[in-house]
């Protein structure tokens, strides 16, 4: 990338999380629904203090910071810079408002472009940095949208981030199978685009021949699921699953209360679901969303297949164009595949959970220094996701690309692809 498109993106980068900001209310940018989720504001925040930190402080000697408290308020985990404010209590704050944050993002904006107008004649290193910093600015962008979703959820108003009208009920594709040989494949970044370190390096996996699923998993199909009582069979479900399940069936109604799908109702014999467009009647051929790694490996094993490996996933996906349902299409929510589609949803709508546990590729060393802390150090008790969401802006995602959650974690925008 070179330096002057550097600007241009970083311009775009922090004018699209200011427009998701547009959109709401201050009192809606302060509220922490619970320990997973951040207030806009601190995403606001956080994001800047990621370029003040990283870019700013080291790269430009004429940088003075105007908040130094921000240093410890708006450090998400980074031990190499210094202790956190602690993230279950993001949302006791009212100071700094909304407004100071975005002026903190103005001042260091400023700067930015002074550094990025101007660059110094070693600007190879901030230039990486930058572009780790834009990365890292619209995963938080998909995590507003994420957390705002969750916010809402808990507020018996349900109000509607946006407004835009649901499809009518629609019907889809047959499920069918694509089939793959067996063989030594290679995985893992590959070209000079931006990857993140987790991605690397490429590296050859022998796969036996397997069969993935040509689409998601439906709300339609997974309800078929709920009414054979599969939150109620163990047989389906992981030790840790089923224990995750009996404790919150003792939460009651409300976003967190399993045995439902997340974010799902009934009232009277009609399912409806919240979405970022409001309380919804529920689609049976759209994806379903919204299901930890538990519930999808039980859906799966009810199906009578499996989850994908994180290989056999990204084998399937590289001859797949990158296009599909992400931030920019402007449903921000899963959509159905059609009839005649030949869409085999790899990218967007939901991300996929994976059977593979988050770990290290062979040969994979953090970076020396804070950003080391970036991605290794969570290789413990996660899976791995793919394919992006209808809440991923569409230049952030690529087939080697790994999201990653503890299997209990069902607020992301996480979905279902079969194997066999
Ligand atoms: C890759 C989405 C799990 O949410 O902590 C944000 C993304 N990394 N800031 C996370 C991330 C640093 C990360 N996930
Ligand atoms: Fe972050």
């Amino acid at each position: 990338m070179d330096y002057a498109n550097l600007r241009d993106a970083y311009l775009a980068v922090r004018r699209q999380s200011e427009a998701i900001v547009a959109q709401l209310e201050p009192e809606d940018c302060v509220v922490q629904s619970m320990p997973d989720v951040s207030p806009t504001r601190w995403h606001l925040a956080h994001v800047t203090w990621f370029f003040e930190t990283f870019v700013l402080k080291p790269f430009l000697p004429s940088y003075e910071s105007t908040h130094p408290a921000f240093e410890y308020l708006f450090n998400s985990y980074y031990n190499t810079v210094g202790r956190q404010f602690p993230r279950a209590q993001r949302g006791l704050l009212s100071r700094p408002t909304v407004a100071d944050v975005l002026d903190y993002r103005r001042h260091v904006d400023q700067h930015m472009q002074r550094l990025l107008e101007d660059p110094p004649h070693d600007f190879a290193e901030p230039a990486r940095v930058i572009e780790i910093g834009l990365n890292h600015e619209q995963q938080h962008q998909e995590l507003m949208l994420t957390d705002i979703k969750h916010v809402f959820s808990c507020n018996p108003l349900y109000p509607a981030f946006q407004n835009r009208a649901a499809s009518e009920s629609s019907t889809t594709r047959q499920l069918g199978w694509q089939r793959f040989d067996e063989g030594l494949y290679e995985i893992g970044k590959a070209g000079d685009g931006f990857a993140f370190d987790n991605e690397s390096p490429r590296h050859r996996v022998f796969v036996e021949s397997f069969e993935l699923a040509d689409r998601l998993v439906t709300c339609g199909e997974f309800r078929k699921f709920i009414e054979d009582d599969g939150y109620q069979r163990s047989e389906f479900w992981l030790s840790a699953g089923w224990a995750t399940v009996q404790e919150n069936q003792a939460l009651g109604p409300g976003p967190d209360a399993w045995p439902y799908a997340m974010y799902w109702q009934q009232r009277d014999e009609d399912w409806y679901h919240f979405t970022l467009n409001g309380m919804r009647p529920i689609d049976p051929a759209e994806p379903m969303c919204h299901v930890s790694y538990f519930e999808a490996d039980a859906y799966a094993r009810w199906a009578g297949a499996r989850l994908p490996t994180e290989a056999e996933w990204e084998i399937a996906a590289a001859d797949q164009s990158l296009t599909g349902n992400f931030i920019e299409s402007g449903a921000l929510h899963p959509l159905p595949v059609a009839q005649d589609s030949n869409s085999r949803q790899t990218f967007g709508d939901v991300w996929e959970w994976t059977a593979s546990q988050y770990t290290a590729y062979p040969g994979y060393a953090a970076a020396d220094g804070a950003l080391g802390e970036y991605n290794g150090k969570f290789m413990c008790n996660q899976f791995v996701l793919r394919g992006g969401s209808c809440v991923t802006p569409a230049s952030h995602i690529r087939s080697t690309y790994r999201n990653f959650f503890p299997p209990s974690a069902r607020w992301q925008f996480s979905g279902i692809r079969l194997a066999k």
